[in-house]
């Protein structure tokens, strides 16, 4: 067994102190007075590893040992958050280290703050991976998250002049301690070449594909320690390596340089993430990836079944592969190649196998943002497995048939493949005929994909659609994010919640205690005065803890109308310019987001908040009344720093636009009061808290669609209302642009003339929303009181909640319980 040495395992504060100056000393080769802040990080985050491995290995041997059914996770991307705080949370030595760190005159937040941000993914996408990680290990459940080890993650983002400028990531520039390399478990891909025939000793037709590259895929792996559990899963990324004997000609006409230019091209792979999160602009390289990390994903867990002695006929047995959205969907179609190809099984028993391995989660509602790829770039990567597409739809176009005799269009629009124009592949299509579930993120999104999106292959699978509402993780987005809460609400209800997030309803009975409400306002301001501090040393600019904290933080994009944000905003700056005495409820507005680098609207959304706040923010007029702040480079950590601070919670979507969101879910968790649209997973959370908790405006889905139809005129609402006409001109006037009456007219021209996401439609109603939030503000027992029943009635936004219906309803997998080391 594993030596049981205290300063690798001991959890006291001395055994701690030492395995951190041990680590200092043999790992960083550093003494005291000449380490850097990054060093104590360093050595506290090895000492920290050193007790996860225990529980890590202990995990690995005891899935081995049982040959449990497990869950594996495929995403393109996986947001995690810095690893130290969570593991000392997880490992329950949050106090005593930071005890240990403190009696060397050091500052446990501030090592804390020395390590990068793991930014491997784009936003919500990336984070719900994330979340559902932390709930799997949590609650027990074998589970691998494969992926890719980007060398650069989301790009980060500067201002300059008020426009976004990016920079790239180098988050590994000085070593991350949370991975081990697995070089051993090594995998080859192979891409392009072509596809030939052959009968194989038995007179079988057989097919082979003649590859005409290849790459290594190696493993990292980082682990995943469940709260105050001794289950540690793995999270398993993928590096893009070139393999030694790369190009044999290159290497055999002693073309050195040849050879070496070929090597950097195959480890372009995983060298970065693709910032969009909306647009799937057929990008090779992005194609690429997707069946790299795939292939050797797949690769690893035959190699793991097979290792266990299980046939291949037990696949779908010994796994549960769940896809995050169509990224991962080539996924289908490569186990049905390894399964025919290198593994000579017959076409109904490998799609037997592949249809009851995968599910599949829907992210999105923009018919934009499917993903579909040109089918001769597809064919050129991938000859092989454009042939298994195609029979695929074959078969599945016949089953339409008999389903649907003589409906010619219902069969051109389920095809795997669009012939409308330029032939493509939808991926969408499938991961839904490769799949035996279906899921959207929210009640209203999966309503969504079965009338609309997706309404043939719920015409032809009804069986196959779920609901599996998102959920987000309180173990990092309140008990280590918001410890101040954390500590009130155990002391009122006792430590279980964490676990089991409905017990936040023992919460309501405090709603009205006045003791409690003080408590509970003294609690958000002191986060808010925290918060004050961290946007002063950063933008400079002051802020007042007691205004309210507005705050509006995601992804930039126009469905979700940060620029309908703007126009409250000018609107209060103008109602005050007309009239000095008016009464206004004061506000902070805060913003954080970044845009796509290529989406020149998003970035333009960017400038306009910053222009705004130039103004804003100078005018004394205004002082003390409104604020407007920009917080560069929105990311987990930042995020950290923000949800708790939140009085309003900004989820402002067009309806029938936003999949769900779970920024809105981490906000009402932490007391933030919502101002929102009838919108993805808004509207549970208004069931939940209540009508008269919550601030709703805009139109509805189908009235959204409805106004589309009937055709939707923007101009009228901008003649009709003097205010909108007041702020629109406001900014075409170049008020806020130093007279420059160019730089906004393509965001005005798009509001004007076509607005695809109605603001000017839902403006009237957002404004007098508002008027009612600043009003209730004021009322600062009811506020509070609302505030209180926000946190109490989401504890169903857990991410526990959410993998618990996956695990029931998708996954068909118990937990497995791992020992707890001595
Ligand atoms: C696709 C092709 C090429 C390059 C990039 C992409 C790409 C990458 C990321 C497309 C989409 C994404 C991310 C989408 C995303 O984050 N969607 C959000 O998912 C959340 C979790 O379910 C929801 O809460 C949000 O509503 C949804 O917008």
């Amino acid at each position: 067994g594993v030596s049981k040495s205290s300063h690798r395992t001991g959890m006291t504060v001395e055994d701690l102190k030492q395995a951190f100056l041990d680590n200092l000393f043999y790992d960083q080769g550093k003494f005291p007075a000449l380490a850097t802040q990054h060093d104590y990080y360093m050595a506290l985050a090895y000492a920290v590893r050193d007790r996860l491995l225990q529980r890590w290995n202990q995990t690995a041997a005891t899935y081995t040992a049982e040959g449990s059914r497990t869950v594996a996770y495929f995403s393109a991307e996986f947001l995690m958050g810095p690893q130290l705080g969570k593991n000392l949370t997880s490992l329950g030595i949050y106090d005593r280290v930071r005890d240990a760190i403190a009696s060397l005159d050091l500052d446990l937040d501030a090592l804390l703050d020395e390590e990068p941000e793991p930014g491997l993914g784009n936003g919500g996408l990336g984070r719900l991976a994330a979340c559902y990680l932390d709930s799997l290990a949590t609650l027990e459940i074998p589970a691998l998250g494969y992926g890719i080890r980007y060398e650069f993650g989301i790009f980060q983002q500067d201002l300059q002049d008020g426009w976004q400028v990016e920079k790239t990531d180098k988050w590994l520039r000085l070593g991350n301690p949370w991975e081990i390399k697995r070089p051993e478990w090594g995998v080859e891909v192979k891409f392009g070449g072509h596809t030939d025939s052959y009968l194989d000793q038995d007179g079988c037709y057989r097919v082979r594909w003649v590859p005409e590259q290849t790459v290594m895929g190696i493993p990292y792996d980082t682990p995943l320690l469940g709260y105050q559990t001794a289950t540690a899963n793995t999270l398993r990324l993928w590096t893009a390596e070139a393999p030694e004997s790369f190009n044999f000609e290159s290497f055999n006409s002693g073309d050195y340089l040849g050879a070496v230019y070929e090597k950097m091209i195959s480890e372009n792979i995983s060298k970065v993430l693709y910032p969009n999160d909306d647009s799937a602009q057929g990008k090779r390289l992005r194609l690429t990836q997707q069946y790299f990390f795939v292939s050797c994903s797949l690769r690893d867990m035959l190699r793991i079944l097979i290792g266990q002695e299980l046939p291949l006929e037990k696949f779908h047995e010994k796994f549960a592969v769940q896809l995050n959205d169509t990224h991962p969907a080539i996924a289908v179609a490569e186990l049905m190649r390894l399964l025919l190809d290198e593994h000579h099984l017959n076409w109904e028993s490998a799609w037997s196998i592949t249809q009851r391995t995968f599910a599949y989660t829907n992210h999105t509602l923009l018919p934009e943002a499917l993903e579909r790829w040109p089918i001769d770039l597809f064919g050129q990567l991938l000859p092989r497995h454009l042939d298994v597409i195609y029979e695929i739809n074959h078969r599945f176009i016949d089953e339409v048939r008999i389903k649907f005799p003589g409906d010619e269009a219902r069969l051109a629009r389920l095809s795997l493949i669009d012939e409308s124009g330029e032939r493509y592949i939808r991926m969408a299509h499938l991961a839904c005929v490769g799949s035996h579930t279906i899921n959207g993120v929210a009640a209203l999104h999966t309503e969504l994909l079965k009338q609309d999106v997706l309404q043939d292959f719920y015409a032809m699978y009804p069986h196959k659609f779920q609901n599996k509402t998102n959920g987000v993780t309180p173990r990092r987005f309140m008990v280590l994010s918001n410890a101040k809460l954390t500590n009130l609400i155990t002391e009122k209800i006792g430590d279980q919640w964490v676990k089991h997030l409905d017990q936040l309803q023992q919460l309501e009975a405090f709603a009205d205690d006045p003791d409690f409400q003080n408590t509970w306002r003294e609690i958000k301001l002191s986060c808010k005065r925290d918060l004050a501090v961290f946007i002063q040393q950063q933008t400079g600019i002051v802020v007042d803890p007691h205004s309210m904290f507005d705050i509006l933080i995601k992804r930039f994009h126009e469905y979700k109308r940060q620029h309908l944000d703007v126009l409250h905003i000018i609107t209060l700056y103008n109602r005050i310019k007309a009239n000095p005495d008016i009464d206004i409820t004061p506000r902070t507005f805060i913003f954080g987001g970044k845009a796509a680098p290529g989406y020149w609207m998003a970035k333009l959304i960017i400038k306009l908040i910053n222009s705004v706040a130039d103004v804003v923010n100078r005018d004394p007029d205004v002082r003390g009344r409104l604020k407007v702040v920009f917080m560069k480079n929105f990311n987990v950590k930042l995020a950290q720093r923000l949800y708790p601070a939140a009085d309003l919670s900004e989820q402002i979507s067009t309806a029938g636009k936003e999949a769900s969101g779970t920024g809105n879910m981490k906000f009402a968790l932490n007391g933030a009061l919502t101002i929102g649209t009838l919108d993805g997973a808004n509207v549970e959370i208004r069931e939940q808290v209540g009508a008269e908790n919550f601030f709703l405006f805009g139109l509805t889905t189908e009235q959204v669609y409805k106004m589309r139809a009937e055709g939707y005129c923007p101009q009228d609402y901008y003649q009709a209302n003097p205010e909108l006409r007041l702020a629109l001109d406001r900014i075409a006037s170049g008020f806020f642009s130093h007279g420059d009456t160019e730089v906004f007219k393509p965001l005005l021209d798009g509001l004007m003339n076509h607005d695809p996401y109605f603001l000017l439609a839902d403006y009237q109603s957002y404004i007098d929303c508002q008027k009612e939030v600043g009003l209730a503000f004021k009322d600062t027992a009811r506020w509070t009181r609302m505030s209180i029943l926000n946190t109490a009635r989401t504890g169903t936004f857990s991410s526990d909640r959410a993998i618990q219906e996956y695990c029931d309803d998708i996954w068909n997998i118990q937990p497995v319980k791992v020992a707890q080391p001595d």
